[in-house]
């Protein structure tokens, strides 16, 4: 499959001619990378907006915490922090896609005008979630996952992480169409980070290609993740906190843009939203006739 192809998005969204930029509104207290700067949801409607100005295609809104070793919020905390910075910011223009593993969630966020549904579960956690995209014909993304947050970690073990996570990949993909969700609308992201340590997230990033066998738009969320704090750290005991990890979040959206990603996960949207734009460019000066010719 040649980049171009990979990069076509899933049916239902626009489509853009470089990969798409999605920025990251968490309305939580307790996110790894911005956990409360975001919890009033006045300030969370003018994030997204702000990541709009940034150059953000999309913004994923989400109001539960999926870091290593967090508890789940109940299903009326999670809708009363989502649902209305959903509505606002649908109202003003956004692309909005919802971060959630709960069907109810989900299918309040579509009514509330949010476009795709990003399940870090892929339908696992929640039975009623395919059901819901299904009937909604929403864009869905699946996610490679292995279980709840609480204990991911213990999950972490693999034999060949790029084989398993693309087998369990494929599994994600029929649950979801054989529960009535258009493949047309899927999309497949590795999940990095989740039941995986920083050496399965790197070998996952260094064979990004191999996931387009799965012939599906694909996602990459590596922002601001554990992996890049190890790399920065650099053998260092402490590793740089989240927000330090901004310039490395960047090079990952180079690469993911330059491997044929649809799309890139991202908190700070600046330099990502560069950085899809210059891989754009590198990619029209190597085609036949490109910028020189
Ligand atoms: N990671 C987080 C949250 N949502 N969604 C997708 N599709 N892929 C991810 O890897 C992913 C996600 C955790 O990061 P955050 O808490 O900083 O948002």
């Amino acid at each position: 499959m040649s980049r171009s192809q990979a990069r076509r998005g899933p049916a239902g969204l626009p489509a853009w001619d470089r990969c798409a930029v999605m920025g990251v509104v968490n309305v939580t207290p307790d996110s790894f990378s911005d956990g409360g700067q975001w919890f009033d949801p006045e300030l969370a409607v003018k994030r997204g907006l702000d990541l709009v100005a940034q150059g953000a295609d999309l913004v994923d809104v989400g109001g539960e915490s999926t870091r290593p070793g967090a508890a789940r919020v109940d299903a009326a905390e999670e809708l009363r922090r989502v649902v209305p910075v959903v509505r606002e910011l649908a109202a003003a223009g956004v692309l909005v896609s919802v971060d959630t593993m709960r069907a109810t969630v989900a299918e309040q966020a579509l009514a509330a005008g949010a476009r795709l549904v990003n399940d870090v579960s892929g339908g696992q956690a929640d039975p009623g979630m395919i059901p819901v995209v299904a009937a909604a014909g929403a864009p869905f993304v699946v996610m490679h996952w292995r279980g709840q947050s609480i204990d991911m970690n213990n999950r972490a073990v693999y034999a060949d992480v790029l084989a398993e996570v693309l087998a369990e990949l494929r599994t994600g993909l029929d649950r979801a169409v054989a529960g009535g969700v258009d493949p047309e609308r899927i999309v497949i992201d590795p999940g990095l980070g989740f039941a995986k340590d920083a050496d399965h997230d790197l070998t996952l990033l260094a064979h990004l290609a191999e996931l387009h066998a799965l012939g599906r738009p694909l996602l990459v969320a590596a922002s601001r993740k554990r992996f890049l704090g190890r790399v920065l750290a650099a053998g260092a005991a402490t590793p740089p906190p989240a927000r330090e990890r901004d310039a490395a979040t960047a090079a990952v959206t180079a690469i993911a843009a330059r491997e044929g990603a649809w799309a890139v996960r991202v908190h700070e949207v600046h330099a990502s939203a560069d950085a899809v734009r210059v891989a754009r460019a590198i990619e029209t000066a190597a085609a036949p006739g490109g910028p020189a010719a």
